[in-house]
């Protein structure tokens, strides 16, 4: 049967999952979560707490949370892995996809959560809350990447993490020039992410805030 990613290809922690399997050569089928495929739906509601992908199936084996999707696909593939061996490098690694993932994405998903409710409910105090957090995490960040990849190693679930949640933030509230800025770009240019960001072009529209046409 082998390995199922269950996501949706507009969503950024599928990206995460969809970057580490593109990075590492892993097969997969790939099941949307979407009103058109409600076995999927109804699928997705038993592997994740609260319904949430991505979420991956082998055999018996069900994995649900991003980071442990890849986490396990580490286990196939001959390319790097995304968990480096190196204990000082995973550690950055995991500590920096936390990172993205909690003062990037999350800030980023709460900004798009409050522009798809009815305009009179949008609170643009909490917009402007969740802008700040994405301000600290900028600066905070463009203290580390240099020239490489998140955690100065090699390609990692770092990268993985920050592709999505640097991509979509910048829609969302600018990252100002600098080296944070440049990484996304970098980002952007890895197979991996710019395949990520193609298969999720036709759901754009789903976009609330209007997609900007320049990445
Ligand atoms: N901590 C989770 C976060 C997953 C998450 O926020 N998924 C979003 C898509 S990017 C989702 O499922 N949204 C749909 C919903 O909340 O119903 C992870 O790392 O997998």
């Amino acid at each position: 049967m082998g390995i199922r990613i269950y996501g949706h290809p507009f969503s950024s922690f599928t990206w995460k999952a969809l970057i580490a399997a593109y990075e590492r050569d892993v097969s997969f089928e790939f099941c949307m979560v979407d009103s058109d495929h409600p076995e999927n739906l109804a699928r997705m509601s038993e592997l994740s707490p609260t319904g949430q992908f991505p979420a991956l199936v082998d055999g018996d084996r069900q994995v649900t949370q991003s980071n442990s999707v890849i986490e396990y696909l580490d286990r196939f593939g001959s390319a790097t892995p995304m968990i480096p061996d190196d204990r000082d490098a995973a550690l950055d690694a995991r500590m920096l996809a936390y990172v993205f993932d909690s003062y990037v994405s999350v800030p980023m998903q709460h900004i798009v959560g409050e522009a798809l409710r009815p305009k009179g409910q949008q609170d643009q105090g909490r917009v402007a809350e969740f802008k700040a957090k994405l301000d600290k995490s900028y600066a905070w960040l463009s203290r580390r990447p240099g020239a490489g990849w998140a955690n100065g190693y090699s390609f990692s679930i770092a990268d993985c993490a920050a592709a999505p949640a640097l991509f979509y933030a910048d829609w969302v509230h600018p990252i100002p020039s600098g080296t944070l800025k440049s990484y996304r770009t970098r980002l952007l240019d890895r197979p991996s992410v710019a395949r990520a960001v193609d298969e999720a072009r036709p759901y754009r529209a789903f976009f609330p805030l209007g997609a900007p046409d320049r990445d």
